[in-house]
């Protein structure tokens, strides 16, 4: 049985509705594959091919090196607790993914050191880290060269969280096309073996991004959520009380501000909508669905209150992005679908 260059899955000819499916005996790319690196046209859903929890454990049983793809935009939902105790005796490198996508005015240095004191924080250990980008194929010939340091000729499983970046990275090694990317998470569904210049890659499923917002959008809507360039920072002076919603999709209210600001960081295709305090549920009420868009497909939210301690410090919302906030304010309120996780982190930026 063949399978499918493009996602890993076995290919078929018997059954449209799932995965691996083609038309055309003999083809190389299954049908969905074909759309999707064609037409950017989603056919099968995502999330239909393997276990994502199995991933992991099968990544464990082989004599491989680890690349473990991040991407820098969502770090906190790329994060896995415990990786090193997932995968004992493993030598990881991490990539941090999507450089392209943050502000120039955050240096490789700063974005280095931001990786390292947050993995320390995790208890997590890596052997090295490379960041890349997708302009200019950047940092592609590093992450060679550190596998070859690495791993003295093992495979290399390549693997992190959906939408993380994996297969991009990899097309992006072979200066070439081969492996379907998409927006989608889920778009790898099975593993998928490569040879690069005698060296062994394998492409895998992304791991679950079940707390992520991601998972919590209609489709259509990701290409408004997830940045596809480099994102503009918007600023925002405050005073008093004020209430920031980000479409329909979350709400970040911030009491007692004084000489304060907060600065979002999301795709510049999300509306910020701002007001005052007082003014914020009438407004939500209204305008929720219509003026406030796009919305989760579950309407039931979170709230999350804490007492700003941290001079400079990010609210993090997975798959959505982050909002830095400075200066005096007394209490930060986050409205998050339920399920999505929330994390309050020191200033990345
Ligand atoms: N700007 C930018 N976009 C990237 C970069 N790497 C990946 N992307 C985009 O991120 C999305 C996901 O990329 P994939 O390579 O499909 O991610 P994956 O980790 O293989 O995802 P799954 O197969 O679903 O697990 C696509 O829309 C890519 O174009 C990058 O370095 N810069
Ligand atoms: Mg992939």
């Amino acid at each position: 049985m063949m399978r499918c260059r493009g996602c890993g899955a076995l290919l078929q000819s018997t059954d449209r509705t799932k995965i691996g499916y083609t038309p055309k005996e003999g083809s190389e790319y299954c049908q969905r594959c074909f759309r999707l690196m064609h037409y950017d046209d989603l056919t099968v859903s995502m999330k239909t091919g393997i276990d994502p929890d199995s991933v992991i454990q099968r990544i464990a049983g082989l004599d491989a090196v680890v690349l473990w793809v991040v991407d820098l935009f969502d770090f906190e939902a790329g994060m896995i607790p415990g990786l090193n105790r997932k995968l004992p005796d493993k030598d990881i490198l991490m990539v941090a993914a999507k450089r392209d996508i943050l502000p120039e005015t955050l240096s490789h240095e700063k974005t280095a050191r931001f990786v390292f004191e947050r993995l320390r924080e995790l208890g997590i250990q890596i052997k090295g880290l490379i960041l890349t980008g997708k302009l200019q194929n950047m940092g592609a010939e590093e992450v060679k060269e550190a596998v070859r340091m690495t791993g003295k000729g093992k495979p290399v499983a390549v693997m992190g969280r959906a939408n993380a970046g994996k297969s991009t990275l990899l097309n992006n090694l072979m200066n070439e096309n081969v492996l379907a990317a998409s927006r989608y998470p889920g778009t790898t569904l099975d593993f998928n073996e490569i040879n690069i210049d005698g060296q062994v890659y394998i492409d895998t499923p992304g791991l679950e991004i079940e707390h992520s917002l991601l998972m919590e959008v209609k489709e259509e809507d990701l290409k408004d959520i997830l940045p596809a360039s480099t994102i503009k920072p918007q600023v925002y002076q405050l005073r008093g009380d004020q209430s920031f919603a980000i479409g329909g999709l979350a709400r970040i209210d911030l009491t007692g501000c004084d000489k304060a600001s907060c600065v979002f960081y999301l795709s510049g295709r999300l509306p910020i909508h701002r007001s005052k305090l007082t003014a914020a549920d009438d407004l939500w009420q209204k305008h929720y669905g219509s003026l406030f868009r796009p919305v989760p497909l579950e309407k039931e939210f979170r709230t999350f209150t804490i007492h700003k301690e941290m001079d400079k410090m990010d609210i993090v919302i997975d798959g959505l992005g982050w909002a830095c906030v400075h200066g005096q304010m007394k209490t930060v309120t986050v409205h998050a679908p339920k399920g999505v996780n929330v994390t309050f982190r020191k200033a990345m930026l």
